[in-house]
């Protein structure tokens, strides 16, 4: 029999100050008032930092700061000399990446293994990607003029890595910018601020405004702001695409998902029951793209549901620090209670509960691997986005049922379709209304592939060349 041993990554390596300030103009300084917020470690409940709250007075330095950065040096500088701070800033993230997982680890709840192998790798990728493109706008052919200052309102799901997605492209394209972490997950977006005072950036040209929800809209309504990049809630990112209406601002929104994972009768099954494990517990299932809907053809369903719940018996739920968890810890109480909500209602609509047979640690915000079958269209776990570890399976019969299913949704982010027919990936990929379909993958990131939705998942588009066109007036 397998023997556990427990595989602690050591919590030595990073050094969480009590208390942080503001990053404005190339310095930590504190907020002109405004209570401090505590971040807490979802896995122990434990208060690991006080943060301060960017109030108006502190929105305003911040703005002011990138204005005048962008003004007398960042906007006028050469794109090669820009590229020299994005390449020193990447081998930093680099350097410094085992520090950064823990953290990231501590302040998010997500496993080490991800955090190690997946976001700060990705982070670092995303600097050298833009670096290269800075100092070639001018052949690119889409334009060389930034627009002004970004303000940028992150999530919690992947601080650093969000954080990257936005500050690295806004740069190369000589933008500065304001932005504002999520509130339950500041950390790792103030040592970036140190990050960026160890690469000798210029002050002003990356701002960092920690606070909640009216941090955030202050920031996006604030009149000095040229161009406004937000993922989050499709309702907050409605309330934001209403504030900036009438106004210059270019705006790009990137929202929730309920992306369909699509597995056909001639999948290679034993592949597409991790691709499903993949596409819904990664990240605790904290994904906009996660594969919350698993459609599967019914002359399979039984075959792959039994191989399923035979995999999620033996995913390991726990410390996120320990290097064997596959599924850590839910980033908040908030976030634990939806999910419990939306969970509870899908019981009540009379869908088949069955979660993995784990034991949950007795602190922290925890919730079991779990699937729900016999979920059908109308019910609201097929429609709404839980953004925890839960699957909503439903059925299909023909090919074209499965399209009619997966399209059917608010939503259009993502999709996979598993299936060992090249032509039948070509055929629905060409049907599916999703900004990202991937093919016998899931959960695959890449900084040359632009990521972005359609109908309410969001406009615009991040990654790639089309990322970088998001902050180009031309
Ligand atoms: O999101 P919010 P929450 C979905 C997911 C989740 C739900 C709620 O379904 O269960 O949203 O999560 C800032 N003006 N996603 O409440 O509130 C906020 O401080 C400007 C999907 O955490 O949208 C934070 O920095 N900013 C998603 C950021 O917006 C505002 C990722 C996101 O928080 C603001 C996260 C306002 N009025 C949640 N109000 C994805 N697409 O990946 C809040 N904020």
């Amino acid at each position: 029999a397998f023997e556990y041993a427990p595989a602690p990554e050591s919590r030595s390596v990073v050094d969480i100050r009590p208390e942080y300030g503001l990053f404005i103009d190339g310095a930590f300084v504190a907020a002109v008032d405004g209570e401090p917020m505590k971040t807490v470690d979802p896995a122990s409940e434990e208060v690991l930092a006080e943060v301060a709250q960017a109030g108006p007075a502190d929105v305003d330095k911040a703005v002011a700061a990138a204005r005048r950065a962008y003004e007398k040096v960042w906007g006028r500088m050469p794109g090669a000399e820009r590229a020299k701070y994005l390449f020193r800033i990447a081998r930093i993230v680099q350097e410094r990446a085992r520090e950064l997982a823990v953290l990231e680890s501590i302040d998010n709840g997500k496993p080490i293994r991800e955090s190690r192998d997946v976001d700060i790798p990705l982070v670092a990728a995303h600097f050298f990607y833009y670096a290269g493109w800075a100092d070639k706008l001018a052949y690119a052919g889409f334009g060389t003029t930034p627009l002004g200052v970004a303000a940028q309102v992150i999530p919690w799901n992947f601080p650093l890595l969000m954080l990257a997605w936005k500050i690295a492209p806004a740069l190369a394209a000589g933008n500065t910018v304001v932005l504002k972490p999520a509130e339950t997950t500041p950390l790792t977006a103030l040592v970036f601020a140190e990050i960026c005072q160890q690469a000798d950036l210029p002050p002003g040209v990356v701002n960092i405004v920690t606070g909640a929800g009216d941090t955030g809209r202050t920031l996006v309504e604030h009149a000095g702001v040229d161009k406004v990049a937000f993922t989050g809630s499709t309702e907050v990112g409605r309330q934001i695409a209403r504030s900036v209406a009438g106004t210059s601002k270019r705006v790009t929104l990137e929202l929730g998902g309920k992306a369909a994972n699509i597995v056909f009768d001639d999948a290679a099954l034993d592949q597409a029951v991790e691709g499903i494990v993949n596409g819904i517990f990664f990240n605790q299932g904290h994904v906009c793209c996660a594969g919350s809907r698993l459609l599967v053809q019914e002359s399979v369903a039984d075959e792959v549901l039994d191989r399923l719940k035979r995999r999620m018996a033996t995913l390991r739920v726990g410390d996120p620090l320990d290097k064997n968890t596959d599924v850590g810890a839910i980033n908040s109480a908030e976030q634990l209670a939806r999910i419990r909500t939306l969970a509870g209602i899908g019981e009540e609509e009379g869908a088949e509960r069955w979660s993995a047979p784990c034991v949950l640690p007795e602190r922290g915000f925890w919730f079991a691997p779990t699937i729900f079958t016999g979920v059908t269209q109308a019910h609201r776990i097929a429609r709404e986005e839980i953004f925890g570890p839960v699957l909503s399976v439903l059925t299909f019969r023909t090919p074209a049922e499965a399209i009619e299913k997966a399209n059917n949704t608010p939503y259009g982010l993502s999709a996979g379709i598993w299936t060992e027919k090249g032509s039948r990936i070509l055929w629905a990929a060409e049907r599916l209304r999703a900004g990202v379909v991937w093919a016998n993958t899931f959960n695959k990131f890449d900084p040359t592939s632009p990521f972005g939705g359609f109908k309410e998942s969001g406009y615009g588009r991040e990654g790639g060349r089309q990322g970088l066109e998001a902050y180009l007036a031309g």
